[in-house]
């Protein structure tokens, strides 16, 4: 049989093949560290292979490596010590799963400490049969367990951008995981939802008692009244007992440590709507209700604050995402958006969840701006920021899902390209 020619030889699995398969010119730059350390050396018996390791872990809840020493970090320093944000460490964590300890944090009035047995949620307003449900009672409804992304609107602000940013710092407020709980309409479904019912309304059990109206249609497009996250019940700074979940939507929406939903014929103004939460424009006037997350992505690896240690071989990771959907490709720029080359996403794709993507890239040890941009399933793709100001302005502080870049200096060091 002739060979087929779609089908290539797999490359050969030492270092070198691995080198060709990233297509770098310099083989041994960049990754060649491993290779100059001596064999015998590397093979001597290590102190820990000499002896007994610890015997299982006390407390039994099993800790990351002591020499692991990722943290959130908070973000501008709090008006009010309880509303506060903290940043996940995107730099540094790997996949689209982001860990239990690491998830963003952003609270209005603080942590509330709730004993599950004694939290209730009531659901009523335009409904048939109004409902007080206990956590058991929700635990016994169908369940459904989905992968997504969850971003405060308000992550990469418009103004005050730092030369000094890490990816943590301009990006933070974004994290993913496996969310568990009851689809909102299966609990809809239960009360009866009235004909005239156009909006509900979701309150926390916090001490701001945070507030959103959702629209219904909105509502029943996936959103989850979720108690668990990545396999185990909610932490406490995501919501623990019970969490409203929108998939897609700003992360104000998701309400958390929720008591009570309202259903109603029109949108409920709280606070956050009106005054906060919505888009000063460069006319004076403001948009509300622009609770989707818009396509967005970011290089997170090489990222502000690294050092490229030499020239050669590096691979360009980041995270693409989007409310509408998939993300459909992503492309990366070494050279300040002149030439465009398309990045390998990892699958598998799923729709409203952070996307892995990866470029193989090779430095001169020249200068050097990385940029990602990211298009959806719709076709939509991810603006400049000249682009987005020519519309929106400055002033308004949410939603800023522009075009993020790099700037890799001569000597290696990376900094936000202001
Ligand atoms: N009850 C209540 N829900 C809330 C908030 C809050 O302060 N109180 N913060 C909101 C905001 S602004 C965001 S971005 C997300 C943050 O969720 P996380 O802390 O689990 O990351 O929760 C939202 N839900
Ligand atoms: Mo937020």
């Amino acid at each position: 049989m002739p060979p087929n020619p779609t089908q290539r030889r797999p490359p050969r699995a030492d270092r070198r093949g691995f080198l060709r398969l990233a297509g770098s010119a310099a083989i041994g730059a960049g990754v060649g560290s491993v290779a100059r350390a001596s064999e015998p050396e590397a093979l001597a018996v290590p102190p820990w292979t000499r002896e007994q390791g610890a015997p299982v872990a006390t407390p039994a809840y099993g800790r990351p490596s002591p020499f692991e020493t990722l943290a959130r970090r908070p973000r501008t320093p709090p008006a009010f010590p309880s509303a506060a944000s903290t940043g996940t460490p995107l730099g540094s964590l790997h996949g689209i799963v982001t860990p239990n300890g690491l998830h963003y944090e952003r609270h209005h009035a603080g942590v509330p400490a709730i004993d599950p047995d004694r939290h209730r949620l009531v659901v009523h307003g335009l409904v048939e049969r109004p409902l007080v449900l206990t956590m058991d009672d929700l635990l016994r409804f169908p369940a459904v367990s989905r992968l997504h992304f969850l971003e405060c609107s308000g992550n990469t602000p418009w103004l005050g951008a730092k030369p000094g940013w890490t990816v943590q710092d301009s990006h933070g407020l974004l994290s993913c995981a496996e969310w568990t709980g009851v689809e909102l309409a299966t609990v809809l479904a239960e009360v009866g939802v009235k004909p005239e019912a156009a909006w509900v309304l979701a309150e926390g059990a916090d001490a701001c008692a945070m507030s959103r109206s959702v629209p219904l249609d909105v509502a029943l497009d996936g959103a989850i009244l979720a108690y668990a996250q990545n396999g185990e019940r909610l932490r406490p700074e995501q919501g623990y007992p019970l969490r409203l979940f929108l998939p897609g939507l700003e992360g104000n929406l998701s309400i958390k440590w929720l008591r009570r939903l309202k259903v109603g014929d029109r949108p409920f103004q709280t606070r956050e709507e009106t005054s906060k939460y919505t888009d000063l424009m460069p006319d004076g006037t403001a948009r509300q209700f622009t609770f989707m997350m818009e396509a967005k992505s970011v290089i997170t690896a090489p990222s502000g604050g690294e050092r490229l240690r030499e020239p050669g071989f590096y691979e360009i990771r980041g995270l693409a995402w989007t409310g509408h959907g998939k993300v459909r490709g992503v492309e990366v720029s070494t050279d300040r958006g002149r030439q465009w080359r398309a990045a390998a996403l990892e699958g598998p794709v799923l729709p409203r969840c952070l996307t892995r993507f990866r470029l193989p890239w090779t430095w001169d040890g020249g200068p050097a701006r990385l940029l990602s941009r990211a298009t959806d399933e719709t076709g939509y793709v991810q603006p400049t920021r000249d682009a987005l100001v020519a519309i929106r302005g400055t002033q308004s502080t949410y939603h800023n899902n522009a075009v993020f870049g790099w700037n890799v200096a001569a000597g290696g060091a990376i900094s936000h390209a202001a």
